[in-house]
């Protein structure tokens, strides 16, 4: 599914967003940037030692906020480690922190003047997020970040999900807000 939010091209897809091509992707990390499973085990794995020696170096990052590094042997040129929450049943400022993830990850694209970033599913994996709930927080972060940065430098925002499951949740979900947004 593919739409145009502002300047932005907001696409979802199935994939390994270890094989994109954008300028940037993004990975679900630890706030010890110590790597672990999941994406961030592929990602780490993908790209190569010299991800985990930039990570060691900057030492850790906050719950809700990202930092950046090179993308290593990646086809990406950056990775951005963004930090979600752990859910421990939505009372704890969980959407909160989810959203700023995804904020955090947005500005520092942004700031790098890049022009295409990829997307995992953040927090919905290990981190037990309820994918149906995460994806809204989602797309309704970045809908609201391009609207709200007409000079954004990003011309290209791709979901990547691994599973035909989780890409479904998301094409229902950024339709759902798309039908709200034309209200
Ligand atoms: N490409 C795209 N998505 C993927 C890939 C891939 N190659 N591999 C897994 N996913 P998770 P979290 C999806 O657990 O919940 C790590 O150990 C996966 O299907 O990777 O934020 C970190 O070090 C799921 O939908 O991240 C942290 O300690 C999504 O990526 C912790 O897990 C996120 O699942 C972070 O947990």
């Amino acid at each position: 599914m593919e739409v145009q939010i502002g300047k932005c091209r907001l696409i979802i897809k199935q994939g390994d967003i270890t094989e994109e091509d954008t300028d940037a992707i993004v990975n679900a990390a630890n706030s010890r940037l110590a790597g672990g499973g999941g994406v961030d085990g592929a990602i780490h794995r993908a790209g190569g030692p010299k991800i985990a020696e930039e990570c060691r170096k900057i030492g850790g990052c906050p719950t809700g906020k990202a930092v950046i590094t090179s993308g290593g042997n990646l086809p990406a040129s950056y990775v951005i480690h963004a930090v979600g929450p752990i859910y421990r049943g939505g009372k704890n400022n969980e959407a909160e922190l989810l959203r700023s993830a995804y904020i955090s990850s947005l500005e520092l694209a942004d700031k790098h003047n890049l022009r295409s970033v990829a997307f995992p599913s953040i927090s919905t994996g290990a981190y037990g997020y309820p994918i149906k709930e995460a994806s809204r927080i989602a797309l309704q972060a970045i809908i609201d970040y391009c609207k709200s940065h007409p000079q954004i430098t990003l011309e290209e925002i791709r979901f990547v999900l691994f599973t035909p499951q989780d890409k479904e949740v998301y094409v229902q979900s950024l339709k759902e807000l798309m039908e709200n947004l034309s209200d």
